[in-house]
């Protein structure tokens, strides 16, 4: 074998071997899409994995960390800060010029309750109103809108999530257990005066198909405002399953889009297997109906939300290897891209969706 013959083997193999951006001249979905389009990013793979970041920088505007700014990630056991880890991402994604969606300040998961449960009620409204005011302030201007509240209407009876309707867990803290409903317009006019700039959501799951949850959340935001509260919009999350029904979709996005405030698609996932079933196989059937979902969800988007509302949709999760859902252990598939980062049929029809 001459040198030749090596060199071009080297060559092939890494063409063959190697996850390459887009450089392949076909439309990127920020390039289709007249909104903002996000992705929930993993902060390790970011820095770690040149493929993902190059897929995040080709193909997107902006991304929201899954981790890196709640609570639990910036807040050592004894109640301090400690900034290095999500610093850090703030400059990785600079370098690779996406914008950040902040996620998220007030949400009972991922809190450091080793620290919050030392507390009582006053120490734990001013832990709030620091913590609120601390990320606020360092992220200032490099952040273009705050998940200021997570999940906080219960999903049964559509009441303020507490310890007592809700499941708890490790790392679980109930800011409402100890402050009741004034925690949520408290951190928004915490938030507001920390960066005036900065647009604030409420952001919540199962909106579409949960029509209870639904009422309750808008009425939320209608008493929020109708109070003076500083919150900007709402993001419907859209973690969904291809046996989502469509008017579920079309009838959240117009309710939300109703309540005047932007509408951000924050989280959005199509599983293929919500039943979890064993064995299974994804199958190209599936993978169609898939693409036709989240097709959907995008023409679904700007036919009911207004242009001025259009903060932009955020799928959740890069690939199907770093999906929540399948880290949790379920056999899925709900992202763009497979585990060896290639697009799947999927992509092709959201970008459709969204030119
Ligand atoms: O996708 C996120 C996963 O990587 C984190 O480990 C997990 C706990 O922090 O949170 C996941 O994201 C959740 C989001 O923050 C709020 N809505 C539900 C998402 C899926 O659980």
């Amino acid at each position: 074998m001459n040198k030749f013959t090596i060199a071009l083997l080297l060559l092939l193999c890494t063409m063959a071997c190697t996850h390459k951006p887009d450089h392949s001249g076909e439309t990127t979905l920020k390039e289709a899409s007249s909104i903002p389009i996000g992705v929930g990013v993993n902060y390790d793979l970011l820095k770690n994995n040149t493929s993902y970041a190059a897929i995040v920088k080709t193909q997107f505007d902006r991304v929201t960390p899954g981790y890196q700014m709640k609570h639990a990630a910036n807040v050592k056991n004894d109640g301090t800060y400690d900034f290095t880890k999500t610093d850090d991402f703030m400059n990785i994604t600079s370098s690779l010029g996406v914008k950040v969606h902040g996620h998220t300040l007030a949400w009972y998961q991922n809190d450091n309750a080793t620290y919050l449960n030392t507390l009582d009620t006053a120490q734990v409204g001013n832990a709030l109103h620091d913590w609120v005011t601390t990320m606020v302030t360092r992220y200032k201007g490099r952040v273009t809108g705050w998940d200021v509240v997570n999940e906080a209407i219960a999903d049964g009876t559509g009441a303020l999530r507490t310890s007592a309707n809700s499941l708890s867990g490790s790392g679980y803290f109930f800011w409402a257990d100890y402050l009741g409903r004034d925690y949520i317009a408290n951190a928004f006019t915490w938030a507001h005066a920390a960066d005036p700039e900065a647009k604030l959501f409420i952001n919540d799951y199962g909106l579409e198909s949960n029509s209870r949850k639904l009422d309750s959340l808008i009425a939320m935001v209608n008493r929020l405002k109708a109070d003076g509260v500083p919150i900007h919009g709402i993001g419907c999350q859209m973690h969904m399953s291809i046996y989502t029904r469509s008017s579920g979709i079309d009838s959240a996005l117009q309710l939300l889009a109703a309540t005047g405030l932007l509408i951000h698609v924050s989280e959005l996932d199509v599983r293929i297997n919500p039943g979890n079933l064993t064995p299974f196989t994804t199958t190209p059937a599936l993978l169609a109906l898939q693409a036709q979902q989240f097709r959907y969800v995008a023409e679904s988007y700007f036919r009911n939300v207004p242009a001025a509302q259009r903060y932009g949709i955020t799928v959740w999760d890069l690939t199907d290897a770093d999906s929540w859902i399948v880290k949790a252990g379920n056999r899925d598939a709900p992202t763009l891209w497979d585990s060896s980062y290639n697009k799947k049929p999927v992509f092709d029809a959201f970008r459709k969706g969204l030119q």
